[in-house]
């Protein structure tokens, strides 16, 4: 656990769906119409409701974020985003990845919710390097912390040992352990 201005940051090695938070975020596409990966997870678990509202919603720009319900999942709430697919980092492909994470929060806070959970965003099927892409989403939160203290708890949710240990080294590098 660590913290950072009063707000609790964590890691977890594991699935999203199966988080208890106020909500869950899912690195989707600009159609919010599913896909593979932690996007085809979440409408699995989920179950149809996510998708009928994400069909009303009608899409998301990269580097937004949109809300729906999170089904029959535990959490509240998804908060659909979209990373930038990477390909040689001179795309604005930085920007885009911070503005996920930092829309997200915005989101999140509009609806007042105190807990939020992330997966490695674009790190996947879209091929974002997972040290930078790592460092890019603690980058987002701590400002938005600086910015808008109002969250309690950010959770990120690593799939595989090697990102969870990953996350964990840089952390240390940049917040220590409180
Ligand atoms: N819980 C947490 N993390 C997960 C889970 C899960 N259940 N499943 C995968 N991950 P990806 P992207 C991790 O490919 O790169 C979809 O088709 C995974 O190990 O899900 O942003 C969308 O529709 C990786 O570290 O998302 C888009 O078309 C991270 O989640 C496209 O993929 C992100 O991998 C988005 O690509």
């Amino acid at each position: 656990m660590y913290e950072y201005k009063g707000v609790k940051i964590s890691i977890v090695e594991g699935d999203i769906t199966k988080m208890e938070s106020d909500a869950i975020v899912n690195a989707a596409n600009n159609t919010l119409l599913g896909g593979g990966g932690v996007d085809g997870a979440i409408h699995r678990a989920g179950g149809p409701a996510i998708l009928e509202q994400c069909k009303k919603i009608g899409g998301c720009p990269t580097g937004e974020a949109r809300i729906t319900t999170a089904g029959n999942m535990p959490s509240k709430y998804v908060i659909h985003t979209v990373g930038p697919i990477y390909k040689d980092g001179k795309q604005n492909e930085e920007q885009l990845l911070y503005n996920a994470y930092y829309n997200s929060l915005k989101l999140s806070k509009e609806y007042n919710l105190k807990t939020i959970a992330f997966p490695s965003i674009s790190t996947g099927v879209y091929g974002y390097p997972k040290d930078e892409a790592c460092k890019v989403a603690i980058r987002g939160v701590m400002d938005f912390i600086d910015d808008e203290n109002e969250i309690e708890e950010v959770i990120f949710v690593l799939f595989s040992r090697d990102n969870y240990l990953l996350y964990e080294k840089i952390l240390d590098d940049i917040i220590g352990r409180g």
